[in-house]
This record gives structure tokens, C-alpha cells and sequence, in this order.
């Protein structure tokens, strides 16, 4: 799996009859994440006779199969992963053991797979299927998840003439009739046995290359682990693993979910993801027509726009874990190279690198033939990257090293960004106060959450738990010049928490407190101006935030962020 594990990026597409309602049900507009788009049948249990007339009205005038793997290739995807069969059953294949396929019950008549086969054949693109295994709630016997509870009265049949008569039968019509396939990605294991994984197992050999996703029961590994929105914290070392993700809060297309991520943030995720050693899988929804939504189109654009220039930090790289988060950016590496992944900027054109390596030279990626200046200690690298980010949705730093890099212990202080503001999110800062070992500051929302990448609230990680003062949270920050800050914080207060409850932002010598407005839950957050905050002197000074809660529920209050905003232009 060497390729797989070179490739790094893949587009997954998430298609069937469900992107005809796209989201909307009998005038009902679903804004369930998943529930509302592919898993409209369960959610809405609508019963098999009805949901299979769907495919009467599916004639995607648009699909074109060349035009699909050109929009990944040109975002600089190796591999697709697309649905051949999702949980409604509705086969993209023409499949002899079964009448609900696009061929047998659609107007359309095309074998989409076959198509889908042969152009990424032509464009050299590896193609993976997604196959569901066991939820099938069109077929007679096929599971049905526990989560939505049968609904229909062929539900009650058996599941394992289930298997052998259509699951088994069809992986080995995916795996026999479409060329190579280089991945099967096996989806929601309810009720496998290990007999019945042995099934699948043995379909298998048509493929001998082929590796597969850890879906398949859940008592085996698979080939590579499979996450779902959240990067796992730290990685998974030692074992191969895939996070996938969806552009705009749903995986089927769904008319109704605008939650479109910006392209610098999944360029940052991608990234991520590299630097913890993982495989990004970024999910289209094409509509009823058979086109990618013009948002999708979009950013599947601009992540090949900086994947052709910065590819190289990317592909073929293995993670290089930090042992704190590194705020300012991400690292990867190849043998003799780091590549600094810089996502934060600093504004006096220092850059710390966190990693304690021997550098030989540091450039751009983008201009390979101009040296920068840095000098080493232990506190990392620092670089002369100069004023003004070149690229900002990521700006990749090269370091030639000797020998063995390591990350360093502790953070370096946080720069100011471009602007000379200081943007401290709950993520990155660090529990003091109280007992060190059970810090009663909690940070992160639950545990593993994506770390935040553009600063947006939806990213998780709140700091909470407060429950006295004394209990902080706090932020290194280099001030790279005397001034004077306006503080804002973005915090949230429950209903029924006491009005006098306040907020402390402790800095340089200087306590300023205000009280913190109830914004009916802890977990809506609105800025709040809290003072003004003057450093005498540049240098690394340390921000401390903390909550009086005056003895109410520690759940009641939250922060997500505290801004400081420099009062006169410090350039
Ligand atoms: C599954 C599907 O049910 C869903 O429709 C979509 O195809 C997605 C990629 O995979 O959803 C899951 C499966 C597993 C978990 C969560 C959602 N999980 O393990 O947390």
C-alpha cells in the first residue's frame, strides 16, 4: 500500500438517488448532517416500495465521469472513493443479483462505475468503492442501523441470505468487472460475524492489491483506520489512517446545508492531517444532474492551486508530531528535509520553529534559491522569513537538516499576526493555577476534536471548568514592540448563571475584570471589550484568563477566545 500511503489526498463522492431530494423531504428541509441527505430513507422511513421509485427520476444529464476525475486530479487527489452502494441499496453499477441499480431502474441506463473506471483509468487516477456491507434497507434481510430501528416490513428478513444472495455477490461484482480497484471502503459493520467478514474476505482475491478501511467488522484493523471530521489527536503512530471530511456539513448533496468550510481551511486540514501522518479524503456531493455543487468546484481549485506549488510538502511526507501544538503552523518531513507548513505569520519577520534539528539552509519552497537567515538554540529554529506572508492560506518553509529532528518540549511564545493583534484561542493555551496534575481548566470540548486551523467557533475547544479564579489558562505571547493592547474576549454565560459573574484577563502586572453578560449558553459566544492591557517593554510576556463563576456551575461558563488588538498601528 505504498501508494496509499504516498497519496495522501483522495476525493471521496457520496452519490445515489438520495441527491434528488437533496436534503428535502415532503416540503421538509433536513438539516441533519447525515440523516438529511444520504440516510433520507431511514430518517424519514419512508418504505422500500416508495423510496425505489426515486430511481424512475434519476437521469443525471450532466454526469460526466472525465470531467469528475479531471476536477481531482487537478486537486491534486490520487484517489477517489466513490459510493458504490451507500446504505438505501441503490447500486451506481449494473449488478445481476439485483433490480435497484442505476442500469435496471433508472432512465438513465449508464453504468456509472464502469464509466467512472475507465476515465480513471485514462487519466491515471486510482479508484477505491465504497461498498455497505451490511446496512442495506431496500434489500430483503439487509441490517438496518440501531440508531433509526427497522421500519419497513422486509427488514424483518434474513440477514444472511441477505449476504449471500446480494452483498457477497456484488463486492464481487465491483471487484471482477471494472478493472483494477485499489480500494474497498467498507462502511458501518452492524451485525458482521467474523463468518460473514470471511465472506467478503474471500471476494476479495479478485483484487490482489487491494486494501481495505477498518469498516469492514470492527473486531479487525483493515489495511488503514478511518476517522470521520475529527483528525485524531496526536495520530494514530505506527498505523496507517484516513480522516474524511465534508465540505459543507453533508456528505450526500444537500441543498440545505450552506456550511461550506473555506478553502484555507481545508488546505490547513490537509496539512494537518500530513502532520500527523494521515490521509485526507475530501467529500463532494454531486447533485440530481450529476455535477459537483459551483462551491465544491471552487475549492477543489484552489486546493490543487496549492497543492501544485506546495505538493511537495505533501506528498510521500510522514508526519512529524509536535508535542504541543504549534499554533503558527504544521511540520512534515521526508528523509533530510522538514517542511514548516506556516499558516500564522509573524509581523516582525521572526519566525520560530519549534523542532530541534541540525539545519543546513532554509528557504521557501517557492523560492528554493534564496537562502534565509536563522540561527539555532534550544527553544528551535528562528528564521528571517521576512515581513508579509507570501502565500496565506499556507506558507511552506524548506529546512535541509542532519540527522534526527525532534520537537521541542515547549512552545515558542506566540507572535503577533500581520495586523499586530495576538489571536489567543482556547486550543493552544495552557492550564496554570490550582494543581498542575488535574488541571479544573479543561480545554477542548471532547476529546478529539480538530484543533482549530482559521480561528472559526465551530472548530471546537472552549476552555471551561472554572471554578475558582484561581484556576487559569494562559498564553505565551512575543510583543514585538511597547504598546498598548484593547482586549476583547469571546466568551459565553449560561441562563440562570449570577449576574455579577466576571472575567479576568491578568497580564504584564495588570488584572482587568469585567463582568461577563449572560449569552444564554455557555457555548454562545459574543466579544466582550475588556480593558486595555500596556506592555512596557518587547518580549515575551505571559496572558492569563480566568472566570469567577461566584460559585454557580463551572459548566455555565466558557471562553473561546481572547483577541488583542494593537491601539496604534505598531508598524
Ligand atoms: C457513515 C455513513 O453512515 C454515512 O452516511 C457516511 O457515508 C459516512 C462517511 O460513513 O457514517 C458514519 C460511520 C461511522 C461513524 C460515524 C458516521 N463513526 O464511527 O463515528
Amino acid at each position: 500500500m505504498l501508494w496509499w500511503k504516498e497519496a495522501k489526498l483522495g476525493l471521496f463522492i457520496h452519490w445515489g438517488v438520495y441527491a434528488i431530494p437533496g436534503g428535502e423531504w415532503s416540503g421538509n428541509q433536513e438539516k441533519h448532517p447525515f440523516l438529511g441527505a444520504e440516510w433520507m430513507m431511514a430518517y424519514r422511513k419512508i418504505p422500500v416500495a416508495e423510496y425505489r421509485k426515486l430511481a424512475q427520476q434519476f437521469h443525471p444529464a450532466k454526469f460526466d465521469a472525465g470531467s469528475w476525475v479531471l476536477a481531482a486530479k487537478n486537486a491534486g487527489m490520487k484517489y477517489i472513493v466513490l459510493t458504490a452502494k451507500h446504505h438505501d441499496g441503490f447500486a451506481l453499477f449494473d449488478s445481476a443479483v439485483s433490480d435497484f441499480d442505476v442500469v435496471d431502474a433508472t432512465p438513465f441506463k449508464r453504468d456509472i462505475v464502469k464509466e467512472l473506471a475507465e476515465a480513471c483509468q485514462k487519466h491515471g487516477m486510482k479508484l477505491g468503492l465504497y461498498y455497505s456491507q451490511a446496512q442495506d434497507w431496500t434489500h430483503r434481510g439487509g441490517a438496518v442501523s440501531s440508531f433509526v430501528k427497522p421500519w419497513d416490513e422486509s427488514h424483518a428478513g434474513n440477514f444472511d441470505e441477505y449476504v449471500d444472495q446480494v452483498a457477497v455477490p456484488q463486492v464481487k461484482e465491483i471487484l471482477g468487472k471494472y478493472g483494477p480497484i485499489a480500494v474497498i471502503w467498507w462502511d458501518t459493520p452492524q451485525d458482521m460475524t467474523p463468518e460473514i467478514a470471511a465472506k467478503f474476505q474471500t471476494a476479495l482475491t479478485a483484487q490482489p492489491g487491494i486494501i481495505q478501511n477498518s469498516r469492514l467488522i470492527n473486531s479487525t484493523p483493515g489495511d488503514f483506520r478511518v476517522f470521520e471530521g475529527d483528525v485524531p489527536v496526536g495520530g494514530v503512530p505506527g498505523t496507517p489512517w484516513e480522516v474524511c471530511v465534508m465540505m459543507n456539513g453533508s456528505w450526500g448533496y444537500s441543498r440545505v446545508h450552506h456550511e461550506w468550510a473555506s478553502s484555507t481551511k481545508l488546505i490547513r486540514q490537509l496539512i494537518h492531517t500530513a502532520s500527523l501522518g494521515g490521509n485526507y479524503l475530501l467529500n463532494v456531493g454531486p447533485d440530481a444532474d450529476g455535477a459537483f455543487p459551483p462551491e465544491a468546484v471552487e475549492r477543489l481549485a484552489q486546493i490543487g492551486d496549492w497543492m501544485r506549488a506546495n505538493g511537495e510538502a505533501i506528498y510521500g511526507t510522514s508526519g512529524f508530531p509536535m508535542k504541543k501544538l504549534w499554533q503558527q503552523g504544521r511540520i512534515t518531513q521526508k528523509p533530510g528535509k522538514l517542511f514548516a507548513c506556516v499558516f500564522l505569520w509573524p509581523s516582525d519577520g521572526k519566525l520560530t520553529i519549534p523542532v530541534l534539528a541540525g539545519v543546513k539552509s532554509v528557504v521557501l519552497l517557492a523560492q528554493p534559491d534564496k537562502p534565509l537567515p536563522f540561527t539555532m538554540d534550544d527553544a528551535g529554529i528562528v528564521v528571517e522569513v521576512g515581513r508579509g506572508m507570501p502565500d496565506p492560506r499556507a506558507t511552506v518553509l524548506v529546512l535541509e537538516i542532519e540527522g534526527k529532528a525532534t520537537a521541542a518540549g515547549f512552545l515558542p511564545a506566540l507572535d503577533a499576526d500581520v495586523s499586530g493583534a495576538f489571536d489567543l484561542l482556547a486550543a493552544y493555551a495552557v492550564p496554570v493555577g490550582a494543581d498542575p496534575s488535574k488541571p479544573a481548566v479543561i480545554v477542548g470540548k471532547r476529546e478529539g476534536t480538530s484543533p482549530p486551523l482559521t480561528g472559526d467557533p465551530a472548530e471546537g475547544f472552549k476552555l471551561g471548568g472554572f471554578a475558582t479564579p484561581q484556576e487559569r489558562a494562559a498564553w505565551r505571547i512575543r510583543v514585538p514592540k511597547a504598546g498598548q493592547y484593547r482586549v476583547v474576549a469571546y466568551a459565553g454565560l449560561n441562563k440562570g448563571m449570577p449576574g455579577d459573574a466576571t472575567i479576568q484577563v491578568h497580564a504584564a502586572g495588570q488584572t482587568l475584570q469585567k463582568v461577563l453578560p449572560v449569552t444564554g449558553d455557555s457555548q454562545t459566544f459574543r466579544p466582550l471589550e475588556i480593558g486595555t492591557l500596556s506592555f512596557d517593554a518587547p518580549g515575551e510576556h505571559e496572558v492569563a484568563v480566568s472566570l469567577d463563576l461566584k460559585g454557580a456551575a463551572t459548566s455555565g461558563g466558557q471562553i473561546w477566545r481572547v483577541q488583542l488588538l494593537p491601539q496604534s498601528p505598531s508598524k
